[in-house]
């Protein structure tokens, strides 16, 4: 998987203060595919983000989600099979500033996130909150490619990356957790990398 030595870029600490290559990783600079099922072939033009739940119910195509406010995050990407990418450049809406133009119920306390396809993964609603989960579009200046969940796919670069569906297609809020596609077969609920959250 193109494994390099410990280079500058994975020394110190990320920008949360947490060491920039997780216990159990390794680094890469390949950006593999793991896709459970077939792959979607979504066009922007036909893309739509449904939301339901204890929330507005709305649904949101391609010209919604660039009328947003539109945010650049520079981040890493950590999978649960032991392999981290390090400081791509990610451009999206956060999930924040969707939610902030939604009506939320004080109810909601987990989202699902579900794609084109069926998966789907879970979260708390405060950690979707975050400063950096975001739906994101473009990959280092680029669109996101197919394979990597475009058009749209969620980042959560505090969590594995099964945390973030590709090829989003729906939001909903939700007022009592319930487990996602990996989370019912064995992965963590929580998933956090500085804590080895890989399986339960
Ligand atoms: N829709 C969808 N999203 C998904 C998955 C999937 O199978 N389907 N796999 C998850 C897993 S297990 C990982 S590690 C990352 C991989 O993203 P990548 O293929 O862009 O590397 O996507 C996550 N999101
Ligand atoms: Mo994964």
């Amino acid at each position: 998987m193109g494994l390099f030595e410990k280079s500058i870029e994975m020394q110190g600490v990320n920008a949360y203060g947490k060491p920039k290559l997780p216990s159990g990783q390794s680094a890469t600079r390949k950006f593999p595919v793991l896709t459970y099922g077939p792959e979607q072939v979504i066009s922007k033009e036909e893309w739509q983000l449904h939301i339901w739940g204890l929330a507005t119910i709305r649904t949101l195509g391609w010209s919604d989600l660039m009328a947003l406010p539109q945010t650049k995050l520079r981040a890493d990407f950590h999978c649960v099979t032991h392999w981290s990418r390090f400081d791509d450049e990610w451009e999206g809406v956060l999930f924040k500033h969707l939610v902030a133009t939604l009506d939320v119920k004080p109810e909601a306390k987990h989202v699902m996130q579900h794609a084109y396809g069926d998966y789907t993964t879970n979260l708390p609603l405060i950690w979707m909150l975050e400063e950096d989960v975001m739906l994101a579009h473009t990959f280092n200046g680029d669109p996101l490619q197919k394979e990597h969940g475009g058009p749209v796919r969620v980042f959560t670069p505090r969590r594995y990356a099964w945390k973030g569906a590709k090829w989003i297609h729906g939001l909903e809020f939700l007022a009592e957790d319930k487990p996602g596609f990996w989370e019912q077969n064995g992965y963590s609920n929580t998933a956090d990398p500085w804590k080895e959250e890989r399986f339960w």
